[in-house]
């Protein structure tokens, strides 16, 4: 403890205070003035951020009042280079670190798609976002700026990318090649802040993500903003004990263990915050040991969101006690008490930071609505021009809503505009009207759709393809081995790629893939993990969104529904919705579709494509197909999963003398066998059975097309199989979901959207597995899965129909 009652490091201010500044008295006033200033401009963001949701000019808000003074003091020890993975509560550390401004944090309120920096409108407010790459895809110079990864809403969801966010230090600090890093990293001195509610250490990620930093040391620093409650379910229902650092004591690190630091400090106490979280700070990003900051007493002056009042659920004495515990209220009585500042000094700071919110807000609205009112105007004019005395009424009453609203939406015009032209047919500007409108949704609709793929130079799809090459020689190997050749040659070439998951580092995979190849590469690089499939997803993510390229197992595709979540609402949206600003490159290795029993042999695929748009999904028949894909998926910028099949490892294969360049395109088809009678449509493992089957049809005389997707997402992209099936008038998709799963996604890609009804002699058919799992032993998937005897049965009865 420091013994002058002033006493706050400022080291790592924001505010460029020089040294000599440091040491008068005078400084250090203005700046915890400066301070006061900016947790006041806060709270007034929350207060009329609600306020603007109540009177109906944005749909929802969640503000960060109640924990200004708790950010102030964090973000000070915030430096560049840094990672904040945080949640909706963040405003004031944003506002700090200038990552936000009170515009900014408006125009997202407003959902104002041209105007919102951190998601173009497609985030609920406060959720914020940093630039990590550019506009060609190329990272930032990472180690130069605050980095803010994209805030999702599903609770303690941020802590598996802030693991992942603060291994890449580790993964940094541990890589033999620091000059191809330097750009992203400074030697892995950068700490990563995880900011979460006392309630939501309740979610299972929580423990794991705590558990996983405690063993592998990294620099994480946990902030628990303990406000009591989780919208209205209070502490005693949450947490064992009450107390989320009481009850994380087992973690503690203790002379020569790993562990965790965990420290208490109370949300209204300016000069212990800043103390507590220097130290702690410091700690984490020297020792790489992580450290859980328990911050307790915090309010919730406004309650949890606008969707409701904690009038309802809190005690009158709660109540009480949070109106005279607010960290603002006890910073402004420190400050006087302390001789800061005087009281009117404080309400001159009052005042002027209100004004400047108020300002802000209102400029906010007007650059989100004058556009609408502009296109207001237009659409008047034109409906105007022309019309018929008799309609005049008609139209006037429709349009006069339009025109009075004070908070009109886009679709307000649409609506309107096209409800006067069915109430006017005879319109004689009807020509004019409908081009209006095309031209405005052509021009609004794609701000919220675009972003969910890489679009430029690093999208996936635009890789030039480059065939496999053969020698004379070339050996005929098993699957695994051609794997195990191309990872070791892609390790020697490639020094952003890491590559772990369970038994994947000290055995080289359960299949062998990477054998030998962490005493060749260094256990830094390719390294085992625990048993924690979702952390596991957070690493990778972490770490592609610092610039590496990590292949991270799921050992088993059916164990994929423990990671699912990261997978689906971090990994696979966040392209969309940072706007562009922020890629994760992850490739999610994974092995399924057949091996024995209801837990190894599972193909969710239906689950997987529903699940993960924004990602790619390739489905590979064999290795060298995989190798193919890997090689293409690390030239773009998005993420992916692969599945290699699990039949297809000890399949001989030829193995291509270019492995670390040949690439295979996404979203094209292969034809695997030409055939005139039926198209059979399918991919990875099933296809040996599709074959044999054609094989048998054959010498029955039935000739059969059998396509191979390659990859569910993209979706044969140039329409292949519909032009099969031009030719066969007859299709069969084949797989080893449920029935109803990716089988019907293939049967609506082709027949719906690529209009292959049109060609159908017989009606289109699916054959999957059964709708349960499949049963354990070669009969139980033989009755389970789709067999050769039902694919012949289904292909006689349709050339019969
Ligand atoms: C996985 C998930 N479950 C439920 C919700 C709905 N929800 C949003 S915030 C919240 C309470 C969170 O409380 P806490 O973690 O204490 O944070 P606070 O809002 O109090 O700061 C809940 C239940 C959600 N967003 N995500
Ligand atoms: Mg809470």
């Amino acid at each position: 403890m420091h013994s002058d009652p002033y006493f706050c490091p400022m080291e790592s201010t924001l505010e460029a205070v020089s040294a000599q500044d440091m040491l008068s008295f005078e400084a250090f006033r203005n700046s915890v003035i400066a301070d006061y200033k900016l947790a006041i401009m806060s709270r007034e963001v929350s207060l009329l951020g609600r306020r603007e949701v109540l009177t109906g000019k944005a749909k929802f808000g969640i503000f960060g009042d109640g924990k200004e003074v708790a950010q102030i003091a964090l973000s000070k020890f915030f430096q560049k280079g840094d990672f904040r993975s945080g949640y909706y509560r963040d405003q004031t550390f944003m506002f700090a670190l200038g990552v936000a401004n009170v515009e900014d944090y408006f125009s997202q309120l407003y959902s104002d798609v041209h105007n919102d920096p951190f998601s173009g409108g497609k985030n609920m407010n406060a959720h914020f976002a940093s630039a990590f790459v550019d506009e060609k895809g190329n990272w930032n110079e990472l180690t130069q700026s605050y980095n803010v990864s994209a805030d999702i809403a599903p609770t303690a969801g941020q802590m598996m990318r802030g693991l992942g966010l603060a291994f890449a230090s580790n993964c940094f600090r541990n890589a033999k090649n620091k000059e191809a890093f330097k750009h992203l990293s400074n030697n892995g001195n950068e700490v990563c802040f995880c900011t979460i509610g006392d309630a939501s250490t309740s979610e299972g990620h929580f423990w794991e993500a705590i558990n996983a930093a405690g063993v592998l040391q990294v620099p994480l620093a946990v902030f628990v903003y303990d406000d009591g409650y989780g919208i209205s379910v209070p502490i005693s229902l949450q947490t064992t004990k009450g107390s989320i650092s009481e009850v994380l004591k087992g973690f503690q690190k203790e002379q020569n263990t790993n562990g965790i630091k965990i420290y208490t400090v109370k949300g209204w106490d300016y000069a212990a915050l800043c103390e507590t979280f220097e130290e702690g700070i410091r700690y984490t990003r020297e020792t790489h040991t992580p450290v859980v900051f328990h911050v307790q007493e915090l309010t919730q002056p406004q309650g949890h969101s606008t969707s409701g009042s904690h009038e309802r659920y809190k005690p009158l004495e709660r109540l009480e006690w949070e109106r005279n515990w607010d960290c603002n209220k006890q910073m402004r009585e420190w400050l006087i008490a302390n001789e800061l500042a005087t009281d009117e000094v404080l309400q001159e700071v009052e005042n002027e930071a209100k004004q400047l919110v108020r300002a802000d807000k209102l400029a906010a609205w007007e650059k989100y609505i004058a556009p609408i009112k502009e296109k207001i105007k237009e659409a008047v004019a034109l409906v105007q021009e022309g019309l018929h005395e008799t309609d005049v009424h008609i139209a006037n009453s429709l349009l006069q809503e339009l025109v009075q609203s004070k908070e009109p939406l886009k679709r307000d015009i649409f609506r309107t505009v096209n409800l006067i032209l069915e109430k006017i047919p005879t319109h004689s500007n009807t020509a004019a009207i409908q081009t209006f409108l095309a031209k405005y949704n052509e021009a609004e609709a794609p701000f919220y759709s675009k972003h969910l793929y890489n679009e430029g130079p690093k999208s996936a799809l635009n890789v030039s393809v480059v065939e496999a090459e053969y020698a004379n020689e070339a050996q005929t190997i098993n699957g695994y081995e051609v794997l195990n050749h191309y990872f070791d040659k892609l390790f020697q070439e490639n020094p952003k790629v890491y590559a772990f998951g369970e038994d994947l580092g000290g055995i080289g995979d359960v299949n062998q893939g990477f054998a030998g190849l962490q005493n060749k590469h260094g256990i830094d690089r390719i390294f085992d993990t625990g048993i924690r499939e979702q952390s596991i997803m957070g690493q990778a993510h972490g770490m592609a969104l610092r610039g590496l390229r990590p292949i991270a197992e799921i050992q088993y595709l059916d164990y994929l529904l423990y990671g699912l979540q990261t997978l689906s609402d971090d990994i696979a949206t966040i392209h969309y919705r940072s706007n562009g600003i922020q890629s994760s490159p992850v490739i999610i290795r994974t092995r399924g579709h057949r091996l024995e029993g209801i837990f190894h042999s599972g193909s969710p695929m239906g689950v997987i494509v529903n699940a993960l748009r924004g990602m790619f999904v390739c489905v590979p028949r064999n290795m060298v197909q995989a190798v193919g894909m890997y090689n293409t998926l690390l030239k773009g910028n998005d993420p992916a999963l692969l599945i290699e099949c699990l039949n297809g490892y000890r399949l001989k294969e030829k193995m291509p003398s270019n492995i670390t360049e040949f690439t295979v395109p996404l979203g094209k088809p292969e034809i695997l066998k030409a055939g005139e009678d039926v198209t059979i449509v399918s991919y990875g493992s099933t296809l040996r059975i599709v074959e044999d089957a054609a094989a048998r049809l054959l010498t029955m005389g039935i000739d059969c097309e059998i396509i191979d997707v390659q990859t569910l997402l993209p979706f044969d992209i140039n329409h292949q199989i519909v032009a099969s099936l031009k030719k066969t008038n007859r299709i069969l998709f084949v797989d080893e979901d449920v029935p109803g799963g990716a089988s019907a996604y293939m049967y609506q890609q082709v027949i719906e959207l690529q209009g292959g009804y049109r060609w159908l002699d017989v009606a289109a058919r699916t054959l999957s597995s059964k709708a349960h799992r499949p049963a354990f032993g070669s009969d139980g998937d033989y009755f389970s899965k789709p067999n050769t005897e039902e694919i012949i049965n289904i292909v006689n009865e349709m050339m019969a129909e």
